[in-house]
């Protein structure tokens, strides 16, 4: 390590909360599916800001568009109109068939600006008695950092003496219909849950599993609200996730990579009216839908489509499974994935998956464990064939060591 490297890592650990332990890299530079450190060592990167950069480092068409809009106008506040907003609804509602937009900034703050809204919805429309209003959520859920939202966590470390938190919210089982048609009252009015729980460890519900929550979110007029976040996008090979299950939802949750990573843009998105409730002054954001955001989010949408990442998350997503599944190691429990959305899950008595994590380092490889025994793999969409193969040669060889 060079003295640069520590220099900037010690300079952080001095000053910085300590709320992150990052893998002992200090990165500079980043292009397509490579990211530079400060000496100048390469590494595929498989984590992709976890799916925000998944149109690939510094997209030369994203970055056009962000320079071009920021020599022009940056932000007028939603107290005025601006001529990007119109635009950015336009191609978004477009491209994933929804009627109503809300833009807003990090993912956090769509998934409180959707509770906010199907709260609304359930006292106004749907007649719920004002302050009953019930929000059904899944264990091991990962929607965000904010109080409302940690506050329905399950896992002790997110919520851990941060409370008190706000009532509201039930848990129950993930990938489990009959909990929701049990706890389903007539004062809920939502469901919120992702497709595939990615902080959980990439947790793909069992087949049929969305169909039955569709039709009982339909029966019980309760709102499916759908945090694709993560998921959306093209990460697990589609547009959406919902894709997979033949399902659409009420509320999409988006952000992470709708703007290719150069910026936080994140939106909710209605097919119904949960978002027409919201009047004037009653929700808002300073920066929510400003035209730098808006230009960023319409380029990096546009390159998802015409640069056929989605099609290529999907082509490459299943030789990177079916890669992963070929390797013979005893570290190894499960291999799951959908898309570029994938998992390694190490036996308990392989050592923890940060040790592998570090050893993959070392060999030109970036990637992020999750809960002690989970590699978790998502390299940007634009990745090929032949980085898919290089990356599983130096899997395999990491896989096969012994960190116990
Ligand atoms: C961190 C995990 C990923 C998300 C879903 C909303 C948000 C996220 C489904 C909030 C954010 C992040 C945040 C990041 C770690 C990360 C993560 F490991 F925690 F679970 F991606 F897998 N919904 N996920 O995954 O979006 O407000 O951050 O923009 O360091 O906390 P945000």
């Amino acid at each position: 390590m060079s003295s640069s490297v520590i220099d900037f890592i010690a300079t952080e650990a001095r000053f910085g909360a300590q709320n992150y332990a990052p893998i002992g890299v200090v990165l500079s530079r980043g292009e397509g599916v490579w990211v530079w450190d400060t000496d100048g060592n390469r590494y595929l990167d498989c984590l992709s800001a976890y799916s925000a950069v998944s149109q690939g480092h510094c997209h030369p068409k994203i970055l056009a568009a962000m320079v071009e809009q920021a020599h022009r106008l940056t932000l007028t506040s939603r107290a005025f109109h601006n001529d990007q907003l119109a635009l950015f609804y336009e191609e978004i509602a477009a491209l994933t068939g929804s009627h109503k937009v809300l833009p807003m900034n990090s993912g956090a703050e769509a998934v409180e600006s959707a509770i906010k809204s199907v709260r609304k919805w359930g006292y106004e429309v749907k007649g719920v008695p004002d302050g009953q209003a019930e929000i059904i959520v899944c264990a091991n859920n990962f929607h965000g950092r904010t109080l409302g939202i940690v506050g329905f966590s399950t896992d002790p470390e997110t919520h851990g003496h941060f409370g008190p938190f706000a009532p509201g919210f039930r848990i129950i089982p993930f990938g489990d219909a009959a909990a929701l048609e049990q706890a389903i009252t007539p004062n809920t009015v939502a469901f919120l849950v992702e497709p595939i729980q990615g902080e959980a460890g990439v947790v793909i519900p069992p087949a049929g599993y969305f169909t039955k929550v569709r039709e009982l979110c339909t029966a019980n007029n309760v709102m499916l609200v759908l945090d694709e976040i993560q998921t959306g996008l093209g990460r697990t090979g589609k547009l959406l996730a919902e894709q997979h299950e033949g399902i659409e939802a009420d509320v999409t949750l988006l952000g992470k990579a709708l703007s290719g990573g150069f910026y936080p843009v994140s939106a909710v998105l209605s097919n119904n009216d949960v978002l027409g409730t919201l009047r004037p002054g009653q929700h808002g954001s300073t920066f929510g839908g400003n035209p730098l955001a808006c230009a960023v989010a319409r380029a990096a949408m546009r390159v998802l489509v015409e640069e056929g990442m989605i099609e290529n998350a999907a082509r490459q997503g299943a030789r990177f499974l079916e890669g992963l599944k070929d390797i013979r190691a005893n570290t190894i429990r499960e291999v799951r994935g959908r898309g570029l959305m994938l998992a390694v899950e190490l036996h308990p008595e392989a050592g923890r998956a940060r040790r592998y994590c570090e050893a993959l380092q070392g060999k030109g490889i970036l990637a992020k464990d999750t809960h002690e025994q989970t590699i978790r793999i998502a390299p940007p969409l634009v990745i090929t064939s032949d980085q898919v193969d290089w990356a599983l040669e130096r899997l395999a060889t990491t896989l096969t060591q012994d960190f116990s």
